[in-house]
């Protein structure tokens, strides 16, 4: 596997170490529009290689031609809101930089698998999805997983059990409209519902959708990294080593679930093609409508943007 990650900032770094540590591609190439940052950050995550028993070539550079030929392109390129800027500026200003990264992947690495990562997530793979002309099952964006290990980690800490025992899915958009479907939630086996009361898992579920503010408030002027990185990576190996996992990605939905033209947070699994199936599953009349709203606000950005 050869992997690109366009973006050497803090999410495109941490994914490129985790891919190398654990061996998941022969090649990580790491490219940014600032001159110095990839290939010092590329440098430094390569120098461990010895120690972590890892043979793979991590390389920094600003240009494209080091991509070619990529299995996997992860985008992390673009700006996390500053103060003064609206979510529409940020909305127009990553969505041109997605488009013209997007091209510039595609035109070196016309066979990949690609994986957004920017802000907002969902617009941002509807833009990637039409600028490369892929099809569907090749353009998959990361939040759904992110957002449900968030999930079955605040499960795991209100129950003092094994988060590996705590199993958790989180549909819909990235944002304030996700939809973790606690109906679904288990812990080894046994219905969420069984451990915790109602009251405690509406409170798990609030403190779910504001996570990324949670950690955000902390750091203040970056956000998190360390777990986003941890959820690109699982995406890579399951496509990597072909696992089929069932994970919760961004996808272009055409029918499924009553949505059309539109991206939004679905189980699939994901293997060596990319999305091997789009699963749909049963929702109530309740969640039905709540993944309807979620699509919605998607498709209002997407109006938005001249694509
Ligand atoms: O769940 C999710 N999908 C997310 C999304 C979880 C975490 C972070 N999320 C979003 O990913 C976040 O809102 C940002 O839009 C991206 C990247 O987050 P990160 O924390 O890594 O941001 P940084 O550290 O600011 O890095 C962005 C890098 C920076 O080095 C810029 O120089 C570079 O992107 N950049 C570019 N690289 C290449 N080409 C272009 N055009 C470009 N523009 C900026």
């Amino acid at each position: 596997m050869k992997v690109t990650i366009v973006g050497a900032g803090n999410v495109g770094a941490v994914t490129a170490q985790r891919l190398s540590t654990l061996e998941l591609a022969r090649e990580v190439v790491i490219v940014d529009v600032v001159e110095g940052i990839p290939q010092g950050k590329a440098l430094d995550i390569y120098q461990a290689a010895p120690l972590v028993e890892s043979d793979t070539r991590v390389i920094g550079t600003n240009s494209y031609e080091a991509t070619a030929g990529s299995d996997v392109v992860i985008i992390t390129a673009g700006l996390t809101r500053r103060p003064g800027m609206t979510r529409d500026d940020l909305l127009l200003r990553n969505a041109y930089t997605m488009q013209e990264v997007t091209r510039s992947v595609v035109a070196q690495s016309p066979e990949c698998i690609l994986i957004p990562v920017s802000n907002p997530l969902d617009e941002m793979t509807y833009v990637a999805l039409r600028a490369s002309g892929f099809d569907r099952r090749r353009v998959i964006g990361m939040a759904g997983v992110l957002d449900s290990a968030r999930l079955r980690t605040f499960i795991a800490i209100e129950l003092g059990v094994a988060v590996e025992d705590v199993s958790a899915i989180v549909l819909g958009s990235h944002g304030e409209l996700m939809i973790p479907m606690i109906k679904y939630a288990t812990i080894a086996g046994v219905p969420v519902t069984d451990f915790i009361s109602a009251e405690r898992l509406a409170a798990l579920v609030e403190r779910t959708r504001n996570a990324g503010t949670e950690i955000l408030d902390h750091l203040k002027t970056v956000s998190a990294f360390y777990a986003p990185s941890a959820a690109i990576t699982s995406m890579v190996e399951s496509i990597a080593l072909d696992k089929r996992r069932i994970m919760p990605c961004a996808v272009l939905l055409e029918g499924e679930y009553g949505l059309n033209d539109v991206v939004t947070g679905v189980p699939v699994k994901l293997g060596r093609n990319g999305v091997e199936q789009i699963i749909e599953i049963t929702l109530d009349p309740d969640e039905r409508e709540a993944l309807g709203r979620s699509a919605a606000g998607v498709r209002a950005n997407i109006a938005k943007l001249s694509i």
